[in-house]
């Protein structure tokens, strides 16, 4: 999609710091991190959010939550981290980019704010 930052990441059009790639998703360092590890694991496919992704690429959806355990993996939290999918900007939703928030290396509260 021509307008999306995400898109553009996933490209090379835009730098970011990337952590993890496989076939179907990209890893990158959210660029205002919310923990001492946050890692956003997108798509390559373009899609609005994680429902969406689930009902066109459900064998995309299981890589993007593989990513983020191996993200959180090589970054010595195998065990213990938060993964996120805001949905609509009610919830928080900023990118409409399909995305997976990976969060860890503090402690965390529920329910989240
Ligand atoms: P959200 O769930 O749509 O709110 O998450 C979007 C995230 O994208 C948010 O955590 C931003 O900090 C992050 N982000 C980024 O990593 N790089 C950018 O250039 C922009 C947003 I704009």
């Amino acid at each position: 999609m021509d307008d999306c930052l995400f898109c553009k990441i996933v490209a090379g059009e835009i730098p970011a710091t990337t952590l993890h790639v496989t076939e179907r998703t990209v890893a990158f360092a959210d660029i205002e991190p919310q923990a001492p590890l946050h890692a956003l694991v997108v798509p390559r496919t373009h899609v609005p959010n994680a429902a969406a992704l689930a009902a066109a690429e459900p064998d995309t959806m299981a890589e993007l939550v593989a990513t983020a355990a191996a993200v959180a993996t090589a970054a010595g939290h195998p065990d213990d981290y938060r993964l996120t999918f805001n949905t609509g900007a009610g919830a928080g939703q900023t990118v409409f980019h399909a995305h997976l928030h990976v969060l860890a290396g503090r402690d965390f509260t529920w329910p989240p704010g």
